[in-house]
């Protein structure tokens, strides 16, 4: 196992009840349940992989879609490198709020960032009760340059863990290509190490042994 490992800041955003606390359930503890409560501000849940013998961790925050919080929830895009803009399939205002939940983001993290965002059409396995257009989604979709679309189901597993896999994979190629054009030290001695890359992808590289987790915790997010 090399090193370094690499943490990356996601959001999660969209209306409230399209299934973002779902879908981050179903990923990391492959449960799903019809009676959640709705997410008061933000939750928070971490996950590791591997690549290529290399660490990343994700540190995944679910917001929620509740009016009354946009102004908290807000306050937490403040570095994400990526985000997943979730509406539900089966409500067309959900996806019609695609646009305030987008401007937010982008309003929030300010010019220059280029966060990876993806698209994602959540409850899929309601068929006969599909609300919104494909061409509509694919239109939006590349109109405001989003990375890409995926469609979901948190209730039957559908495609929830090849969106993560798909974030993670864009995330480690923009990262290769900035490492490649930036200084980084190495993280392969016993010295804690933490190079900070342009604010535009959020990642702290991390030397193994590193003391201070908890300090390089908060820089990331
Ligand atoms: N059929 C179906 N129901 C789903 C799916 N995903 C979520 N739900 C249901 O939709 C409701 C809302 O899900 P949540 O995950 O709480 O929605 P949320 O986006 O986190 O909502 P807020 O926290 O209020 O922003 C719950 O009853 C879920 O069980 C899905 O893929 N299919
Ligand atoms: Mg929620």
């Amino acid at each position: 196992m090399d090193d370094a490992y690499f943490k990356f800041k996601v959001l999660i955003i969209g209306d409230s009840g399209v299934g973002k606390t779902s879908l981050l359930l179903r990923h990391v503890d492959n449960r799903f349940t019809q009676e959640t409560l709705g997410t008061i501000g933000v939750d928070y849940k971490h996950k590791t992989y591997v690549r290529n013998k290399r660490r990343y961790d994700l540190h995944i925050w679910d917001t929620a879609g509740q009016e009354r919080f946009r102004n908290v929830v807000s306050a937490y895009y403040r570095n994400a490198a990526a985000a997943f803009l979730v509406f539900d399939l089966t409500n067309k205002e959900s996806f019609d709020h695609a646009l305030y939940w987008l401007q937010a983001l982008r309003a929030q993290l300010g010019e220059g960032a280029n966060p990876i965002i993806i698209l994602v059409g959540n409850k899929i396995d309601l068929t006969d009760q599909i609300a919104v257009r494909h061409r509509d989604i694919q239109q939006f979709a590349s109109e405001h340059h989003l990375s890409s679309y995926v469609q979901t189901s948190a209730k039957d597993g559908a495609m929830v863990d090849k969106m993560f896999d798909q974030l993670l994979e864009k995330l480690i190629t923009k990262q290769s290509g900035l490492r490649s054009s930036t200084t980084v030290t190495s993280a392969s001695t016993t010295t804690p190490t933490s190079v900070s890359t342009p604010t535009s992808v959020s990642t702290i590289i991390v030397g193994v042994k590193a003391k201070n987790k908890q300090t390089e915790d908060k820089k990331c997010c």
